[in-house]
């Protein structure tokens, strides 16, 4: 292992579900066989993380848990079988940290449904530390050229919405609504229709998401879910032939839009489903599900290929998000505003500060 590893590092660590975080030092832990230590430079905050700190999902995390897990970085040491990355290589430690490999569903590249996966942030631990662990095999490879702070967000947030989009299959010209496009996955989610060709509906709250999604993000239309007087009439109003989007990315922190979605959507329309409320319910009119040929469906992170290809858009320049830069020291500022619902955008944390 190279000699500049440091035995000790910060890291942000929860010790109960509920929090708070801490911010202290922890040992540097070393790479398994399979594994490789990453260097981690910045890493962004999803909202996934204050789920795991309120303990939000039926699923326990690892405690003390060190969280997060978009976290872009330098490998600086690697195991013994680990011979298709190396020391230097620049590397991206995602939500998926590793899987089986051999599973049925593995083998099918579907890889975050693989009941062995291990989850960066919430049943390992992620990229609140500066130097963080991660099988090598799902580490995402990242190219020299591109900058560590601004890919953070793409390494869920991007993967996540790219694949909600492609399991919409909605076709270059058509129409997609974003629920919560003010928020990270949101912002995201806007770049990646556009550059897939599709038209946006952002929906949101709050004069400065407005205006992200209209004059950053280029956004259609935008609809203020607070101040609607009719959410469902002012989506179906904002396309074309009014007959509602062709797909809907739902990625809002709250179960009212997830009721809503299959009343506005296109006839033979998708609504995929990507937020994860806590204790939170689908429910659809039979009637007009059945009338309307809709289709409902989750979509789950990403699978490597799809992380690739997601990655390859952002390195193409076809992806410009707004994020702020933060020290990982004031991890707990961006959970209160986060809490509030008050980030526009993403916030990344900068590991050395
Ligand atoms: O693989 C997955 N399925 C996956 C991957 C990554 C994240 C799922 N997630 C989940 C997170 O756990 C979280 O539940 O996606 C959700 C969104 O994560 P985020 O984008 O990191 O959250 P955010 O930045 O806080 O944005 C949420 C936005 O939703 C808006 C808020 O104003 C905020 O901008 N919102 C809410 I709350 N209620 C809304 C409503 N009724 C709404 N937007 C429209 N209509
Ligand atoms: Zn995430």
């Amino acid at each position: 292992m190279a000699s500049e590893i440091p035995e000790k590092q910060w890291a942000q660590v929860i010790e109960k579900t509920g929090g708070p975080v801490e911010y202290k030092q922890i040992p540097v832990r070393k790479p398994g066989p399979d594994e490789v230590l990453v260097n981690i430079k910045f890493s962004g905050v999803c909202h996934t993380d204050l789920h795991a700190v309120n303990g939000d999902w039926p699923l326990p995390t690892k405690l003390p848990l060190v969280g997060g897990h978009e976290g872009a970085g330098i490998v600086v040491a690697k195991g013994d079988l680990v011979n298709d990355i190396e020391i230097g290589d620049h590397a991206g430690v995602k939500w998926i940290n590793g899987s089986c490999l051999g599973c049925d569903f593995c083998q099918q590249s579907d890889e975050p449904l693989c009941a062995k996966a291990l989850l960066s942030g919430y049943t390992v631990d992620g990229t609140f530390q500066q130097y963080c662990i991660a099988k090598a095999a799902h580490v995402a490879r990242l190219h020299k050229d591109i900058p560590l702070d601004a890919v953070a967000p793409v390494l869920c947030a991007g993967i996540t919405v790219y694949k909600g989009l492609k399991e919409s299959g909605a076709k270059p010209g058509q129409t997609v609504a974003i629920v919560g496009a003010g928020g990270g996955l949101g912002s995201l989610a806007q770049q990646y229709a556009k550059a897939m060709g599709l038209h946006t509906i952002a929906i949101d709250s709050g004069e400065e998401k407005r205006k992200m999604c209209l004059e950053q993000l280029g956004s259609n239309a935008f609809v203020d879910f607070a101040t609607s007087k009719d959410v469902v009439k002012d989506v179906q109003a904002a396309t074309e032939d009014g007959l509602g989007p062709h797909a809907v990315i739902l990625v809002a922190v709250n179960e009212k839009p997830f009721q809503q979605a299959a009343e506005y959507v296109r006839p033979r329309g998708t609504v995929v489903c990507i937020g994860l409320p806590a204790n939170a319910y689908l429910k659809a009119p039979v009637f007009e599900s059945v009338i309307k040929m809709i289709t409902i469906k989750g979509s789950y992170v990403g699978n490597r290929k799809d992380s690739a290809e997601a990655l390859d858009f952002f390195r193409r320049g076809l992806i410009k998000s707004p994020f702020k830069v933060i020290g990982l020291s004031e991890l707990q500022k961006v959970y209160d505003l986060m809490h509030k619902n008050q980030i526009a955008g993403r916030y990344v944390l900068d590991m050395e500060k």
